[in-house]
């Protein structure tokens, strides 16, 4: 009698036959998994939010809210730490934790339009938008990791000085068997995070540095700025260039000089286009077999300008036809789940951000590596 009685006539009559292949879908099969993983820590977190921040006025209904903020309700609410983990004051005490979060707000390495100094600040604060449970991972952060954000390094207007700085404190970080993960600030930092690892590691280095740039000059301008970390890495002894894996290089933006120097140091190149011929897998294969061979351990470089610049236009130097956001994101789900020894997320620039995108797409890519990592076993011995 309706109109709609002619509606999904196949459809309806399909229903009853199809029904079990519902549980084909990786979608139903997540929901399913959710069951699994334990709430203690959020329960945890409820207890003591409603002890410090008191019990809510008596009008209101839900008595899981506090009357002061203390848990990570409501989004725009409270202090923004990295994914609302706890701040450490006391970073002697930061081996207690399977990762540390680092700011390192320095961008005086930029050659072209700055502001990578505001990196952490934006990443930390976008960051409040995610609950530490991923659908897709099946992980929930939270109840697998000790976790904490030790807050900024100090950098100063020197850049040599403010290396010195960031490679005592990604040491100081990695040498207490905690995994460091820096939010830059701009790329030169690669060079003292890399060196504050590899001191520390019995064994060579590998690098995988996702960018649309080389960063291979020795100097630009006279210093080493943010276009020159991995010949200065590559230089550290149990760093060897053979085991640099660059990916996603290409554009108008790569200078010669660079170019030369992947031939004089026997480096590898991966470009777009090999993506686009071999796909995401086969080059991750690529990546992990040169950056693995002969090595103890692999760093991860994420240059966030390795997408292309129409997903991340809050970078200094944006150039289009890099990752789009799903090669990028699947490409560091096999790194990860090998194993990294540190990881930092470079070149966000908040005032040349559109509505948080590149801030929000580096802090994705951090809590998918962790949730890869997991996932596949390497990661949350110190959790109990
Ligand atoms: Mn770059």
């Amino acid at each position: 009698m309706g109109f709609f009685d002619n509606h999904g006539l196949s459809f309806r009559q399909k229903q009853a036959l199809e029904s079990d292949r519902d549980t084909d879908l990786f979608g139903i099969e997540q929901a399913y998994k959710e069951a699994k993983i334990p709430e203690i820590e959020s329960e945890k977190e409820l207890e003591r939010s409603l002890k410090y921040g008191l019990e809510a006025a008596p009008s209101i209904g839900d008595r899981t809210i506090s009357t002061f903020t203390r848990e990570p309700r409501p989004a725009h609410a409270g202090i923004p730490t990295f994914l609302r983990t706890p701040f450490l004051e006391d970073v002697r005490r930061v081996g207690e934790y399977d990762v540390a979060f680092m700011g390192v707000p320095f961008d005086i390495g930029t050659t072209y339009r700055a502001g990578a100094r505001f990196g952490p600040e934006a990443m930390r604060r976008i960051s409040k938008l995610y609950t530490s449970y991923s659908y897709e991972k099946g992980v929930d952060l939270k109840e697998s990791l000790k976790m904490c954000d030790i807050g900024d390094v100090f950098t100063i207007a020197n850049i040599e000085k403010s290396f010195d700085q960031i490679f005592k404190a990604v040491s100081h970080v990695f040498s207490q068997g905690t995994l460091p993960i820096m939010l830059g600030g701009d790329h030169a930092i690669g060079y003292p995070c890399l060196r504050g690892i590899a001191e520390h590691v019995d064994g060579n280095v590998g690098i995988i540095h996702m960018d649309r740039h080389l960063d291979l000059q020795e100097k630009d301008m006279d210093e080493r700025m943010h276009t020159t970390p991995w010949f200065h890495a590559t230089n550290i002894p149990n760093a060897p260039p053979e085991n640099l894996v660059q990916v996603g290089i290409g554009g108008w933006q790569v200078p010669r000089e660079a170019v030369k120097n992947v031939r004089k140091f026997n480096t590898t190149v991966v470009t777009i286009d090999d993506i686009e011929r071999l796909g995401i897998d086969r080059v991750a294969d690529i990546a992990l077999e040169k950056a693995w061979k002969g090595a103890k351990a692999v760093y991860l470089s994420v240059d966030i300008d390795s997408f292309d610049s129409g997903f991340v236009p809050g970078t200094g130097w944006p150039e289009p036809g890099g990752f789009l956001p799903r090669e990028g994101l699947q490409f560091v789900d096999r790194v990860a789940r090998e194993g990294i020894c540190g990881m930092e997320l470079v070149e966000v620039s908040p005032p040349y951000d559109v509505s948080d995108q590149t801030a929000l797409l580096g802090t994705r890519i951090i809590a998918d590596v962790l949730a890869a990592m997991v996932d596949a076993g390497k990661l949350g011995k110190k959790f109990t």
